[in-house]
């Protein structure tokens, strides 16, 4: 049987603001003719159906739209809940469209009451363990959440090792063993921006180590590092699709994919990663705002991130960059912070990022971590979008 490996959808995810609606209509017919095309019998969707727990009533659209054309051309699917989904809401979704051919699986549930969903075409049966996401408050008691974070880690990761261990018991012989999922697997790679690759660690998040994923699937499907990868160090063929657009200037540089899984019972499966085209490239430019604008010639279509290099912050600056570029979603300064005393310059002219990084500095008499710094950008784009 043919399987096309999906995920990290974020359907409703904007940019700095701007929505990416036509882009994702644009890239899910383009998953729809590569499945059409390789003739695959069913598509696992890994999680992170959409980018929050209360969809806009655009998003739904796209799921659906989406989820009809499947259908209408004989595919079945799966949907597995991601951190980023509501339960309820994909739950409710699943109540209707079991009738069609598209199961969901948004909470875990034992391998005999459906967390081995089964697929059959033409006298071939595939059973596939479903595991979403899994809370860490619904792992953890209050009291383990109470211990240190690096002890309630370790926890939680074992607890996810069993549950992921025991789900494929259900493997029966005779079938295809698929697993798909939606976890942090440590040393995934999470960003390969200008060179630089960063990998993460279970330390820094919760996750379960890749020796601790089972060996029994012929291919484990995973979903939530946005970043295409196939994971080497697990006991069989494993890999992230990532996301289907550049969903946020870190994963600038990144060539989406979606993943073709060809799979007969008792044999190592064949998998392949099939290029999509359809979404905008995110590109990040430094230099003089001449300079930027001279640059933006060679990015038609993308979305930019702007650097400008100034001697000090200018009133006035980005919105003579955005005039120029429409397609600027970001602007920061980058100018000699040794030269510009905080307290002379204009906070008028600063972003919320420079606002922060000041504050933080003046608090603690130092620079914040890039993992605070990223945060502090997700929470100001989640405040952004709500606003
Ligand atoms: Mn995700």
């Amino acid at each position: 049987m043919r399987f096309l490996h999906t995920g990290d959808w974020h359907l409703g995810r904007t940019i700095r603001g701007r929505s990416r609606a036509g882009e994702f209509h644009d890239v899910l017919a383009e998953v729809h003719d590569i499945a059409v095309q390789e003739r695959v019998d069913a598509m696992l969707v890994c999680g992170d159906i959409f980018d929050s727990a209360s969809p806009g009533a655009g998003a739904e659209r796209l799921l659906f739209e989406a989820l009809r054309e499947f259908v209408g051309s004989g595919i079945e699917v799966l949907l597995l809940g991601g951190n980023h989904d509501s339960v309820t809401r994909l739950e409710a979704l699943g109540r209707l469209s079991e009738l069609v051919g598209v199961r969901v699986r948004a909470e875990v549930v034992r391998h005999d009451e459906g967390g081995i969903v089964t697929f059959e075409k033409g006298g071939e049966r595939a059973q596939v363990a479903a595991i979403p996401w899994i809370l860490e408050r619904e792992t953890l008691s209050a009291l383990e959440i109470l211990e240190p974070e690096h002890a309630a880690r370790q926890t939680y990761h074992e607890k996810v090792a069993t549950i992921y261990n025991h789900m494929v018991d259900g493997f029966e012989d005779g079938a295809v063993h698929l697993l798909a999922g939606h976890i942090f697997v440590d040393n995934a790679l999470v960003a390969k921006v200008d060179g630089s690759e960063r990998r993460l660690h279970i330390d820094q998040a919760y996750g379960i180590s890749a020796a601790s994923l089972p060996s029994a699937p012929q291919y484990l499907a995973l979903g939530h590092v946005h970043q295409p990868q196939v994971l080497t160090d697990a006991p069989a063929p494993t890999a992230y699709c990532g996301s289907l657009l550049q969903l946020d200037f870190g994963e600038r540089g990144q060539q989406k994919v979606v993943r073709i899984v060809d799979a007969t019972p008792n044999r190592p499966v064949q998998h392949r990663a099939v290029a999509l085209t359809k979404g905008r490239p995110l590109v990040e430019l430094a230099g003089s705002l001449d300079e930027v604008v001279a640059q933006a010639d060679h990015h038609p279509g993308a979305f930019i991130r702007a650097v400008l290099r100034v001697d000090a912050p200018e009133r006035g600056l980005a919105e003579r960059l955005r005039e120029a570029l429409p397609d600027v979603v970001d602007v920061r300064l980058d100018y000699d912070r040794d030269v510009v005393d905080a307290e002379e310059a204009e906070f008028s002219t600063l972003g919320p990022e420079d606002l922060f990084v000041r504050y933080y500095r003046a608090q603690h008499q130092r620079e914040p971590s890039p993992e605070l710094l990223a945060l502090f950008r997700e929470l100001m784009e989640e405040a952004t979008v709500l606003a």
